[in-house]
């Protein structure tokens, strides 16, 4: 009965090169009843000091060339003692020195409070007025050493407030409770439940 139902909601294309991302939204996409389809397009990301002007730049781009309802996302980590550092640059910092490198640069730190911040785009014929986006964060401090092997970038060195592990050491699952995308991915699937037209 339930797959009868899931083959009639739209499907959304979601814009990544990050196949671990694409697995995280779609068990929340799953959760309300959405398929997501995997497109990697290959874009240049636009520079910016921000992750919504990225990420609403970067669905009208590929909105250009899919001209179906699609996401794109954008995340960041952003660290207290370095005054938000690596944020927006945190695909070429994790690509250069990655975690070994965010390690060193922390060493001696002793505040080492963090959050992870993801933004949504959604963009269909529809957003006219421009992409609709949506907002996820999640607290929490970067750990002294890198522990566990599940997700990717800096999941490792990541410890979310109110639990002891990094996203590392957590399932799909259970980063999916508490993640920035997770947030932004739930906020996006419940506007689209409400606003079907935009997807259709
Ligand atoms: P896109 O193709 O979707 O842009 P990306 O891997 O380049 O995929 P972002 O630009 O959104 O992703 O993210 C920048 C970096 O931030 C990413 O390369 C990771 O190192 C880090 N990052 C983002 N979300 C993360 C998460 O949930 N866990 C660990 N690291 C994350």
């Amino acid at each position: 009965m339930n797959r009868h139902r899931v083959h009639e909601l739209p499907t959304i294309h979601f814009v990544t090169g990050n196949k671990a991302k694409f697995r995280e939204a779609t068990r929340i996409a799953k959760e309300f009843g959405l398929r997501l389809s995997f497109e990697d397009l290959e874009l240049d990301e636009p520079q910016s000091d921000s992750i919504e002007y990225v990420a609403r730049t970067t669905a009208l781009l590929a909105f250009q060339i899919i001209k179906q309802p699609l996401f794109v996302e954008d995340a960041g980590l952003f660290i207290d003692s370095l005054h938000g550092f690596p944020g927006v640059y945190s695909s070429y910092v994790y690509s250069s020195i990655g975690v070994p490198g965010l390690l060193k640069l922390m060493s001696g730190i002793s505040d080492r409070r963090a959050m992870f911040k993801s933004c949504v785009a959604l963009c269909s014929s529809s957003t006219l007025s421009g992409p609709k986006l949506f907002i996820g964060e999640v607290e929490g401090s970067i750990s002294k050493l890198a522990k566990g092997e599940g997700g990717f970038g800096f999941d490792p060195v990541f410890v979310p407030s109110g639990i002891s592990r990094t996203f590392a050491q957590l399932s799909i699952m259970e980063k999916n409770r508490l993640s920035h995308r997770s947030r932004a991915v739930r906020a996006l699937c419940s506007f689209v439940l409400k606003n079907r037209r935009i997807v259709e």
